[in-house]
């Protein structure tokens, strides 16, 4: 874990290399774009001279083209023609799901045993993401099992304000083997990054898709090999796969994605154990030593009749030494309820409550990465919940309304609620949205309601409050973690419908959101041109603070100042001159 997080240069940007954003940049109704980072693991492993399985450059990506329920190549010889062999890869259909998976693989050089894996590598994750990251749909990452949990921790940390969907997967047999996870757990990852919108760092592997930063590896030959103790699945991979919306944390502030990639590695884990030396802890506690994950017993607790432990970890936490408390059981957390648990509070050490140690290490070398935060602050967010990835003492009353009408339906089985909850709330949701009744949504959400959930047209209620064009609502909304990504079934997002409402404010907010144009582009020419010859200046000011290039031209090649000029708009051409629109389109106008 305590790696150097400098050098290693060479190993980065591989990605500016192998992946073709050209392809991957026009938009299509059908489909969505997944970035596939392939850093190793067994799932590409084959054996060598000595037989011992280690990664093969080249191989997966060379292999995946011949596996038919990887890649349709017959979709792919339709869309790319002659250069379908370069092109991205196609998932074939998913009966069930709405968009044609299209992927690209970028591989890491070298490919990685994931034991043998740094900080460095994910701080490259993180930056490969951020580079790509308005071209894309989805990210999955492929990586090695072994320290995988501690990855998906770290990234869930270091991507801030994440706004699509990222999965990291492996498997347990490499994927060139006869029986093999590796293409299951692939596939569903596929479909999943692809098809949902789940701002989260997951993990998917075998029936599962977990938060990141609540799994642990619980096996090293079972092939459902990882675990999210403390709290439920957000899906679950059966014949059909089941997102349960609810569990999903979303990231509530207004803000863009951005990543942070200062982590410190003077961050360790000590181990209690009966008889444990005061030697050891002190040794353990030397400097360089900044953040401290304690395993202690069952529910918190240390030896409380060893004064001198006691007073060595006083001495450290005096001294600057941030410790958090976490358990050594396989689940459940810290809560003092023993006297030998709440001596540890006494002495400064602070609560970890019920984070797996993957998480608490990797947040505290975040947090003690960030050097705007004075201590009491650094402090204070270990303890915070900021990614999901802990459960406070705090009880939430959720009082069910669906509940009630299913006592009235006598309607009774957890699927048939969950049937109920997915059918009345989103269009009580809806309702609330029109009416603007902040009141009402802040009651649905103590119900149970996802704000985030779809309607039949594949419409949030951030779509529906941005057509109405109410900045109160949408921001909101936007504060209880609705995405600005989401697409409904004519493909478009949020910040379209404020375009369309020409509400400049609200596109405004929606782009301090992270929210773009990237990708639904296509058509952008024809509309900014039809718009300059029918004079709509207000029209052009919102695509222009959406983040459109106004000197885009139709499929004739004209420009919106051309056709500003031709219809004799004057008081536009000069907007369009005075903002920046190229100057051999001004000359053309003579
Ligand atoms: N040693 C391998 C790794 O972590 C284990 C695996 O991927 N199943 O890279």
């Amino acid at each position: 874990f305590t790696s150097k997080f400098n050098g290693n240069n060479e190993r980065r940007s591989s990605l500016r290399r192998n992946v073709s954003k050209g392809n991957l940049m026009s938009s299509d109704h059908t489909e969505s774009k997944v970035l596939v980072i392939y850093t190793g693991g067994t799932i590409g492993m084959m054996r060598n001279e000595n037989n011992v399985l280690c990664p093969m450059p080249n191989a997966l990506i060379k292999n995946l083209r011949k596996y038919p329920n990887m890649h349709d190549d017959n979709y792919a010889q339709k869309k790319y023609g002659a250069a379908a062999n370069m092109a991205p890869l196609v998932l074939p259909n998913v009966v069930g799901e709405n968009r044609r998976v299209i992927y690209s693989v970028t591989e890491y050089d070298p490919l990685l045993d994931s034991s043998n894996m740094s900080i460095n590598d994910w701080i490259r994750i993180a930056e490969d993401i951020k580079q790509s990251y308005e071209f894309f749909d989805g990210f999955l990452i492929l990586h090695g099992t072994d320290t995988l949990s501690y990855t998906a921790s770290a990234l869930s940390f270091m991507l801030e304000n994440l706004g699509k969907t990222v999965i990291i997967t492996g498997s347990q047999i490499p994927i060139f083997e006869t029986r093999t996870d590796g293409k299951d757990n692939f596939t569903a990852a596929l479909i999943v990054a692809g098809n949902y919108v789940i701002p989260e760092v997951c993990v998917m592997f075998g029936t599962k898709l977990m938060r990141g930063n609540r799994t642990v590896k619980v096996s090293a030959n079972c092939l459902d090999a990882f675990n999210s103790p403390n709290t439920p699945p957000i899906a679950k991979i059966g014949i059909s796969l089941n997102v349960d919306y609810r569990l999903i944390f979303r990231p509530c502030t207004v803000s863009k994605f951005s990543v942070h990639v200062k982590l410190d590695e003077n961050v360790g884990l000590l181990r209690i154990f009966p008889s444990i030396s005061l030697a050891t802890i002190k040794a353990f506690l030397n400097p360089p030593m900044l953040g401290v994950v304690l395993q202690t017993f069952g529910a918190g607790n240390i030896p409380s009749n060893r004064e001198d432990i006691i007073n060595e970890l006083r001495a450290a936490t005096s001294r600057g030494i941030i410790i958090v408390n976490c358990t050594q059981c396989a689940s459940g957390g810290v809560n003092e309820i023993y006297e030998t648990g709440s001596v540890l509070r006494e002495c400064g050490v602070i609560s970890g409550f019920d984070m797996t140690v993957e998480a608490a290490l990797t947040k505290l070398s975040y947090v003690l990465g960030k050097d705007e935060w004075p201590l009491e602050t650094k402090k204070q967010m270990m303890e915070q919940n900021i990614r999901g990835e802990l459960t406070s003492g705090k009880t939430t009353h959720d009082f069910d309304l669906v509940d009630a009408v299913a006592r009235s339906l006598q309607l009774s089985s957890p699927h048939q609620l969950l049937q109920l909850g997915a059918t009345l709330f989103p269009a009580m949701v809806n309702a609330a949205v029109l009416q603007g009744d902040k009141e009402k949504l802040d009651t649905l959400k103590s119900y149970g309601a996802d704000l985030s959930a779809m309607n039949y047209d594949n419409r949030t209620a951030l779509q529906i409050a941005c057509c109405i064009g109410n900045y109160e609502i949408v921001k909101y909304l936007l504060l209880n973690g609705v995405s600005v990504h989401s697409r409904d079934r004519n493909d478009r997002t949020a910040l379209m419908e404020a375009i369309s409402k020409d509400d400049h404010e609200i596109i405004k907010l929606l782009m301090k959101c992270g929210s773009h144009m990237t990708g639904s582009s296509r058509l952008l020419g024809e509309h900014l041109c039809a718009a300059a010859s029918r004079g709509l200046h207000k029209r052009l000011e919102s695509y222009r603070l959406a983040g459109a290039d106004l000197s885009q031209p139709d499929p004739s090649g004209r420009t919106p100042l051309h056709l500003a000029a031709l219809h004799g708009h004057t008081e536009l051409v000069k907007y369009l001159i005075k903002n920046h629109v190229e100057l051999d389109d001004v000359d053309l106008l003579g």
